[in-house]
């Protein structure tokens, strides 16, 4: 579709900007996005022939396809992620900066002729409901089908966004190529004051889906920090209780640590009988705004999973498993003889005769020289599949509005220290909570596995501007929110002497979110430590649980002197942040050191 007559927008701005990009990178073909199904599976016969994607065993994964990337392009690379705004201090002390000039020229090098003898696709999408009050739109040019057949899965894609967009300027203007997908070229390029994304040399989920970490969530907190909404890394949940009400709740963890699994968690039995359900509205991403209610409503911008394949399996997260089943791309996990998919602690066996993601010969058991074990599948292995397909998805997920919020959670994955849950005492003092969350790194983040970082709000790889900046919005924004969310903590990772979970976690964490909606609506037991209100011994309820003795003291004992410690961590990192902290998190870290003390 050379002839930009036959495209299918009359958006002269939109046209303009696509000529200028397909000048840059000279593809052999340019081709519109409709969001329909026959061009979809074109797309797919298309990324089979050439070896892009795998179909799978049609009889077991209707629909499904097997896709590898690059050895070297696994997770996201947040070296080479930049915001790229006029002035340093306004990206702050967490975010690699260079000036848009600068950017640009350099990435414009990589993009030249990066598209000769390839197609450039145009993908239309909308991140929330098309049309909505929360909803923007982007346009993604990729010369990735892979990409495509992605982002037609995680977000809503074509006519229907052109249609919304009409003659309007207010798009994020998104570049994508795979280039050579040389690691030392790769550039994840965010330019806020240009509502513009450039990502270059990958082809790894989120680094190229440039919708979801890149729009939704860097774009996107920029966006809302000066339009007053928030943007942020947080799954989106409905508890229907036994009396048939549901209270929705939000949860910011770190990748890695849980998000997909509790968002689509199945009640425990026992807590089954009392009439618990879950309603998932997402799992990765929250745009929350103030409503004229006085209180937080939170959409889900994507419509799918882009979620962690690896532990996933019937027991932990049967929801997960039947939305797979269908419709979707599998990345970086093992290929079965029989044209099925398999990852470490799935369901069953692992295959015979099968290839690992690095598509060679691989068995169960093998170890490498060093006599570590081999995995068939990548770590941050991933599936990409509809939340429709998922059975707990909540009725919710298209409303404009989206869904009041009660509780705000925060989370990470500590060995020690942290207790199972705690209750902040305030708004201010539940934003620490947040700005001081760490977690130990997982493989969805190159680094040291295992190493704790501190992750505020489980944002430091998201957050498109000042880190210290953020936590002001989150400030300001407290003293207008007539009825705010109580903010908690939760840690399903503690460990024993032994280097076991002390918690069976998953499903059971239901018990946790039961005491965190009771103690929203001013019910529950609590007791009040020097680090917030944590239950009191017997406040959860434990029905069909069963837990050794002692077992429930250790989840939710706070050590004080490693909590000194802790605040001294706190102060440590809050240093690195810049002038721009707000005072407001230095008296909350005054105030914890002091109620340390006076126990
Ligand atoms: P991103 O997609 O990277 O943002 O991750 P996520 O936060 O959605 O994490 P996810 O739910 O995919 O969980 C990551 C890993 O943590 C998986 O291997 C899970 O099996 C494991 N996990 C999740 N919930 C629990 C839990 O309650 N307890 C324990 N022990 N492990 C859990
Ligand atoms: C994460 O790392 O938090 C993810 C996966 O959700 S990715 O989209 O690749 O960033
Ligand atoms: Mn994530």
């Amino acid at each position: 579709m050379a002839n930009k007559n036959q495209w299918p927008t009359t958006n002269r701005i939109l046209k303009n900007w696509v000529e200028e990009m397909s000048a840059l990178c000279l593809p052999d073909d340019i081709v519109w996005i409709d969001g329909s199904d026959e061009q979809r599976d074109v797309l797919r016969e298309e990324a089979c022939r050439v070896a892009e994607i795998i179909p799978l065993n049609p009889e077991r994964h209707p629909g499904c396809y097997y896709h590898r990337t690059d050895p070297l392009d696994v997770a996201r690379t947040e070296d080479k992620t930049f915001i790229c705004c006029q002035k340093q201090a306004d990206a702050g002390a967490t975010n690699n900066w260079k000036h848009p000039e600068e950017a640009y020229t350099e990435a414009a090098g990589f993009f030249h002729c990066a598209m000769r003898g390839r197609t450039m696709y145009v993908v239309p999408f909308s991140m929330g409901p098309v049309g909505s009050p929360f909803g923007k739109i982007g346009v993604e040019l990729t010369d990735s089908i892979y990409v495509v057949l992605n982002m037609l899965i995680m977000c809503r894609v074509g006519k229907e966004v052109l249609d919304t967009l009409g003659q309007s300027n207010d798009f994020t203007r998104c570049l994508h190529s795979k280039g050579t997908l040389d690691p030392d070229k790769r550039r994840i390029l965010h330019f806020p004051e240009d509502n513009t994304i450039w990502s270059v040399n990958s082809g790894y989920g989120g680094n190229v889906l440039l919708g979801k970490k890149c729009l939704a969530l860097r774009i996107a907190s920029w966006m809302g920090r000066q339009e007053g909404w928030f943007a942020e890394h947080m799954l989106i949940m409905g508890v229907e209780e036994p009396n048939g009400h549901i209270e929705y709740v939000v949860a910011a963890f770190p990748s890695a640590c849980g998000k997909t699994n509790l968002a689509m968690l199945l009640p425990p039995e026992g807590l089954k009988s009392k009439g618990y359900r879950i309603w998932t509205v997402g799992d990765d991403i929250a745009w929350i705004r103030l409503d004229t209610d006085g209180r937080l409503w939170a959409v889900n911008p994507e419509v799918g999973f882009f979620g962690v394949a690896p532990g996933t399996n019937s027991k932990t997260n049967p929801n997960a498993m039947a939305t797979v089943r269908a419709n979707t791309i599998f990345t970086n996990v093992v290929l079965a003889k029989d044209g099925t998919v398999w990852w470490e602690e799935g369901d069953d066996e692992p295959p015979t005769g099968a290839l690992d993601w690095l598509g060679r010969l691989w068995r169960a058991g093998m170890t490498d020289d060093k006599g570590k074990p081999i995995t068939g599948a990548h770590a941050n292995s991933r599936f990409t599949a509809p939340i429709r397909q998922c059975p707990s998805a909540s009725f919710r997920m298209e409303h404009h509005h989206g869904v009041p919020i009660s509780a705000i959670i925060f989370g990470g994955r500590r060995n020690t220290l942290a207790p199972l849950v705690y209750e902040s005492f305030s708004w201010n003092h539940g934003v620490f909570v947040g700005a001081s969350m760490a977690s130990e790194l997982t493989k969805a983040q190159y680094g040291k596995h295992g190493e704790v970082r501190r992750d505020p709000f489980a944002m430091l790889p998201f957050c498109g501007y000042n880190m210290a900046d953020y936590f002001k919005h989150w400030i300001n924004m407290g003293r207008i929110i007539r009825r705010q969310p109580k903010i908690f903590h939760v840690n399903w990772f503690r460990r024993d002497k032994d280097n076991n979970f002390l918690w069976p976690g998953y499903g059971e964490n239901l018990r946790v979110l039961e005491w965190i909606l009771q103690r929203s609506r001013g019910e529950g037991e609590a007791v009040e430590t020097p680090i917030g209100y944590v239950p009191a011994a017997d406040a959860l309820d434990m029905i069909g649980l069963e837990l050794k003795p002692g077992i429930m003291e250790e989840l939710l004992k706070v050590d004080l002197d490693a909590w000194g410690n802790e605040a001294d961590e706190i102060e440590r990192f809050f240093n690195t942040l810049g002038t721009r902290m707000p005072w407001e998190l230095r008296n909350e870290l005054e105030a914890l050191r002091r109620r340390l003390e006076q126990k």
